[in-house]
């Protein structure tokens, strides 16, 4: 029986000492933080699941699949909030420019692909911008740069970081003059609890200076039928992007949950203004999570709480960013969305 081979191809080209060595530590930073990350989501999955009502974060619905049905679900007749919001921002583009003027900085916090940026970055009016992408997710980093590449004039930074780590790294890089403006969109600020939104936004204050600004999607409360809808739509991609999460927790942590044994249920919370999505337990039955050290038992009906999307009336967002040290400049409304530039007081 042969080994297989792992000699180069006689076709390759020779390699420096340099480029060898560059070769030999590609990536290494990338296995290191893969099984950070993975530690990470992890311990993550053993604390959040442990919690009564159990729980897992929405933040974990973003693998390669599950950025993938989200883009799906973003084209859905019955969930608006993409579409309004890019609409809203090729139609107010060069307002928003005008009356940022000068600006020489844009940073978004979670691009995802890049399309929204696109759209908002073919309305400027002056070229030769930097322009600042922070994503946990380095496949969302090369999607959105890919979108961008067409703007030759723009200089591009990626940051693979949490948010607060992107932020404080460009802050920590900049060397201009002119403005800045942060871009929150895609009503991502209603997976916060109230309390994590004001605390995020006083961050992304606290990271600027008087006279930047910060443009803020969120999504308005409506009638609870269409949020049903949006949130359960019936061709069940929302319910695959939900029980992602599961498919996600047996290949990474080796979990045993059977898919067929939960179900997608979204509700309205009134009181707390925000959609909840569960997975709820079909039977009684027990689920391992070996890398969670967990060993559960699920009631019949017992669900797991895996996202929150708080929806706003216009004036929740402007009292917010108030909270956090912004004075609302304008505030443009469509389809139950809400775009709002607000300044750094
Ligand atoms: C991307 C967080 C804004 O909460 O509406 C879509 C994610 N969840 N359908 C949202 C989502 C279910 C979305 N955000």
């Amino acid at each position: 029986m042969s080994e297989p081979s792992f000699e180069p191809s006689p076709l390759a080209p020779r390699r420096t000492p340099e480029e060898q060595a560059r070769d030999r530590n590609r990536g290494v930073g990338s296995v290191v933080s893969h099984q950070a990350a993975h530690q990470q989501f992890a311990e993550e999955v053993e604390y959040y699941l442990s919690l009564t009502p159990r729980q897992l974060p929405s933040r974990y619905f973003y693998d390669e699949l599950g950025s993938a049905l989200f883009e799906l679900i973003s084209r859905l007749p019955w969930y608006r909030i993409t579409r309004t919001e890019r609409r809203l921002l090729g139609a107010h583009a060069g307002d928003i420019f005008a009356r940022m003027a000068p600006l020489s900085t844009l940073v978004e916090l979670g691009p995802g692909n890049g399309e929204k940026l696109a759209t908002l970055i073919a309305g400027r009016s002056h070229p030769g911008m930097s322009v600042h992408l922070v994503d946990v997710s380095g496949a969302a980093l090369e999607a959105a740069t890919r979108a961008l590449t067409i703007h030759t004039d723009l200089v591009l930074s990626a940051h693979q970081a949490s948010y607060e780590t992107g932020l404080a790294e460009v802050t920590r890089e900049q060397r201009t003059t002119g403005r800045s403006l942060v871009l929150f969109l895609g009503s991502n600020i209603g997976n916060f609890d109230p309390p994590g939104a004001d605390a995020f936004l006083r961050n992304v204050r606290a990271a600027l200076t008087g006279g930047d600004a910060v443009l803020l999607g969120a999504d308005l409360v409506k009638p609870e039928r269409d949020l049903l809808l949006a949130y359960d739509d019936p061709l069940g991609v929302t319910a695959a992007f939900n029980r992602n999460l599961l498919v996600r927790a047996n290949r990474e942590l080796g979990a045993d949950f059977d898919l067929d044994g939960f179900t997608h249920r979204a509700v309205w919370n009134a009181d707390a203004s925000r959609i909840e999505m569960h997975l709820v337990s079909a039977r009684r039955q027990r689920v391992r999570v070996p890398a969670a050290r967990l060993d559960i038992t699920f009631e019949a009906g017992e669900p797991i709480w895996t996202e929150s999307s708080h929806k706003y009336r216009q004036n929740d967002v402007h009292a917010m960013l108030d909270r956090a040290g912004f004075g609302a400049i304008e505030q443009w409304v469509e389809d139950g969305f809400a775009l709002t530039l607000a300044e750094a007081r």
